[in-house]
């Protein structure tokens, strides 16, 4: 045992730096050499991004990835319920002049392009012109988990927080592309909204713009968005109005959505032509060794819907189960392909498993709680595990993809608990 007193005299006698001295002449020796890869967190890495919480306007303390531009994870426990508060809800942005104040006495949402009437439709248009509808739908990410993947890749090392669910409303895409009147020879619809900046430097990247193509049945669902969850959006989730785009990856979910755009050419700005694209293999996975020797082909993210996922919300790991006590292992699902029709648990690691209770149907594109009461017999440590599947029959893999974006993570999810006995 090293006390104070022994620490005192080691440090004085100069053995415990004598001892320190050989293990720093060989790091810096390494130094010389290429460093060994970095691989990550091991087999269980955190649920969230291990980052600091901070607290923006309209938000609860939320995990912050990066600040310009502003990124922020919601923490673990808010994905209890199918809805994810507002104020919980994460934040990701690219450029990083965003918005801090919107005047809807000015602000008009253009309709323009490739279309027989351009439209400058204000707020009270949007509300009062057009029949209001209401979806629940997941926004992910595309990057969400992305700091699970190995070997790693680069972009904001999210955990598994960079979703969230809420209930839109607002005025469906199609309804106001009819009223302006979209012209033949129109190949995609481009969204725009207020924020700017520089982007990656040299790349035409200090707008983001995203289309999606006239023929994407997605624009039927599509809408734009004024309440979410029933209140206006908060500024940071794209005040006075965004895009939603049900079953896609977020990068088309459009914030402070000001132009829409029909084009007669493909886009190939930065964010459509380089950022934001997958192999185009069947479940977007690939390797490093392809893609150094430039065999892969990609497209944008926007062909594919997003991948059916679960997650273990609780038990979460930071707290021992008893044996003999009921526990609620409960998460939520979703799938981009259609509504959750089985949520299994396991509790040995994925060897075995049990159908868990499914909790209220809000629609295909909303989280589905889902809920399994496990009663421990004997003490130890146990790995959950959770494994959904739509109605398509997609089933969640147990092999984890692998490309350089990060994207499309959806491999089953485990937690590791510790159950005790009760004396
Ligand atoms: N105007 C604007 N909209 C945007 C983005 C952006 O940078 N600017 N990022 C997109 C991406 S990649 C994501 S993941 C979602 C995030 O939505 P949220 O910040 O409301 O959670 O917004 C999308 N819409
Ligand atoms: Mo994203």
């Amino acid at each position: 045992m090293v006390n104070r007193r022994r620490l005192l005299k080691l440090l004085g006698t100069g053995s415990l730096l004598g001892a320190l001295r050989p293990a720093l002449a060989q790091t810096s020796a390494q130094a010389e050499e290429a460093l060994p890869t970095f691989t990550g967190p091991g087999p269980n890495p955190y649920w969230n991004g291990v980052n600091p919480f901070v607290t923006y306007p309209q938000k609860l303390p939320l995990l912050r990835l990066t600040d310009r531009p502003v990124q922020l994870e919601t923490p673990r426990h808010y994905f209890r319920t199918a809805f994810t508060p507002n104020e919980a809800f994460y934040v990701r942005y690219h450029l990083d002049e965003i918005p801090n104040e919107v005047d809807l006495t000015k602000w008009r949402l253009q309709v323009e392009g490739n279309v027989e009437k351009p439209l400058s439709l204000s707020f009270q248009d949007l509300v009062r012109n057009f029949t209001p509808v209401s979806i629940a739908a997941v926004n992910q990410c595309s990057g969400n988990s992305r700091s699970r993947f190995q070997p790693r890749v680069p972009g904001g090392q999210w955990g598994n927080g960079a979703m969230g669910n809420a209930l839109w409303t607002g005025v469906r895409l199609k309804d106001l592309l009819k009223a302006a009147g979209v012209k033949p020879g129109t190949v995609q619809i481009q969204f725009e909204g207020l924020d700017r900046g520089r982007g990656p430097e040299n790349l035409g990247s200090g707008r983001f713009l995203k289309s999606l193509d006239w023929d994407d049945p997605a624009l039927d669902e599509a809408i734009v968005a004024y309440l979410m969850n029933g209140e206006p959006l908060p500024m940071l989730n794209g005040f006075p109005v965004r895009l939603v785009v049900p079953g896609k990856f977020a990068t088309y979910w459009l914030k402070h959505l000001t132009w829409i755009r029909a084009l007669t050419q493909e886009d190939k700005n930065f964010w459509m032509a380089t950022a934001y694209r997958i192999p185009d293999t069947p479940n977007g996975s690939t390797t490093p060794e392809d893609v150094a020797a430039g065999k892969v082909k990609t497209v944008p993210i926007g062909k594919v819907n997003m991948p059916v996922r679960s997650f273990i919300v609780d038990p979460d790991g930071s707290y021992p189960l008893v044996v003999g006590l009921p526990a609620k292992v409960r998460g939520v699902a979703f799938s981009g392909h259609g509504k959750i029709v089985k949520v299994e648990v396991s509790l040995d690691g994925g060897q075995t498993w049990r159908q868990a209770a499914l909790g209220p149907d809000y629609g295909k594109y909303s989280f589905r709680t889902y809920e399994f009461t496990w009663t421990p017999t004997a003490p130890g440590k146990y790995t959950l595990a959770v494994r959904a599947t739509d109605e398509k029959g997609n089933v969640q893999p147990d092999t984890g993809v692998w490309n350089p974006g990060g994207y499309l993570w959806n491999k089953i999810e485990r937690q590791e608990v510790v159950v005790i006995a009760a004396r």
